[in-house]
């Protein structure tokens, strides 16, 4: 049977930057050649950051817009949004109760986000977040996440989950997912702060590319970015954070290997790095950009496509969830 891909963005920004870009979305559209894929836009997720209804609503069309604009194809994979497949916060609530309290605290992201809130801040919902993603992943029988390195705690908790359903309720309860990162792009960095994460909650928004940007913005950006005092374009993560990612995004948009481009900037300037790079990135997400616009541009296309993705996907979810509930002993409904 085709394996099954599952994976999904919250929708907390209007724009999507390029390290969701690189390390998932470009993953996602090529893995629908091979795999049966579902994509979500995970809204009841970004819940967790209080947003304003209206920021939230809008948000929430602008990332399927983006997906599209990136290549998912509805005809080959499901698109849709979470909270229209009320499944996920049914198996959220069964599988809370199959989670310890020591190992959702040892969560980091939850520490982190708490931490930069304080307690007055922070809602039950940040923690018990993984236990949803667990809940969206499981749901479809998933074989293979693709994500970013910083997902990947959670989905060894997804992991965990799963084996424990299948020891406890029987084989063939949950299917264990893999986690699918790709090495090289798994993390992009901060243009400002290269040894930071590229966020949408940066604090420095002129070390983040988004993908929504104009190419006056991207060249800007690339122009200012942080590098070294050193003038030699080399590979070297550890010394070098500045110039590696720079190298990491040229290659990554344009397929070439690493080794190639730096032969070719040997006895070049940053600055002409610089240069040609903010070439690369406009070339590769202006027709992005202009499809999204598109897409945006028209809502009811959109929440039509939105509509026929969460009619299949929620067939799926219902399927598996009827499996857990009998699995757990909760009392089939006997329709008179
Ligand atoms: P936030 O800063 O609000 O946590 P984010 O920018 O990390 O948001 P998410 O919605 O959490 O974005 O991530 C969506 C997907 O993009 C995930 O698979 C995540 O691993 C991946 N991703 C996010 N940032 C990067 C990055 N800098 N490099 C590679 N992948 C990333
Ligand atoms: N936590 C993820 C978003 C997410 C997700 C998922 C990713 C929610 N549910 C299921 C993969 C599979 C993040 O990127 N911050």
């Amino acid at each position: 049977m085709t394996q099954r891909v599952f994976s999904g963005m919250q929708p907390t920004s209007d724009s999507l930057h390029l390290g969701n870009f690189l390390g998932a979305l470009t993953q996602w559209v090529a893995l629908q050649d091979t795999h049966h894929a579902i994509y979500s836009v995970v809204d009841l997720h970004a819940l967790t950051v209080s947003p304003d209804r209206d920021v939230l609503v809008r948000r929430t069309r602008a990332t399927a817009a983006q997906y599209l604009a990136a290549g998912v194809d509805p005809d080959r994979s499901i698109l849709f949004v979470q909270s229209h497949v009320p499944q996920h916060t049914e198996l959220t609530w069964i599988l809370s109760t199959f989670t310890g309290m020591g190992e959702a605290s040892r969560m980091t992201q939850f520490k982190d986000k708490s931490t930069k809130v304080g307690e007055s801040g922070t809602n039950v919902g940040l923690f018990t977040y993984p236990i949803l993603q667990a809940a969206d992943i499981l749901l479809y029988d998933t074989n293979v996440v693709p994500v970013g390195e910083d997902q990947r705690q959670h989905l060894e908790l997804s992991r965990d989950l799963a084996q424990r359903l299948n020891s406890r309720l029987g084989e063939g309860t949950a299917v264990v997912p893999e986690v699918h990162i790709v090495k090289e792009v798994a993390k992009i960095f901060d243009l400002q702060d290269p040894t930071a994460k590229m966020s949408k909650s940066s604090s420095s928004p002129n070390g983040v590319i988004d993908i929504l940007d104009d190419p006056k913005a991207i060249t800007k950006r690339i122009k200012s970015a942080v590098t070294d005092t050193d003038t030699v374009i080399r590979f070297d993560r550890e010394h070098k954070p500045g110039v590696s990612n720079l190298l990491t995004i040229y290659s990554a948009l344009t397929g070439r290997p690493v080794d190639d481009i730096v032969a070719d900037y040997e006895g070049k300037m940053y600055g002409h790095l610089k240069v040609d790079l903010a070439d690369v990135v406009v070339a590769a997400l202006t027709p992005v950009r202009e499809a999204a616009l598109e897409w945006i541009e028209s809502p009811e296309r959109l929440d039509s496509v939105l509509a026929q993705g969460a009619e299949k996907a929620s067939a799926i979810a219902q399927a598996t969830l009827e499996r857990i509930y009998e699995r757990v002993g909760l009392l089939p409904l006997k329709h008179r």
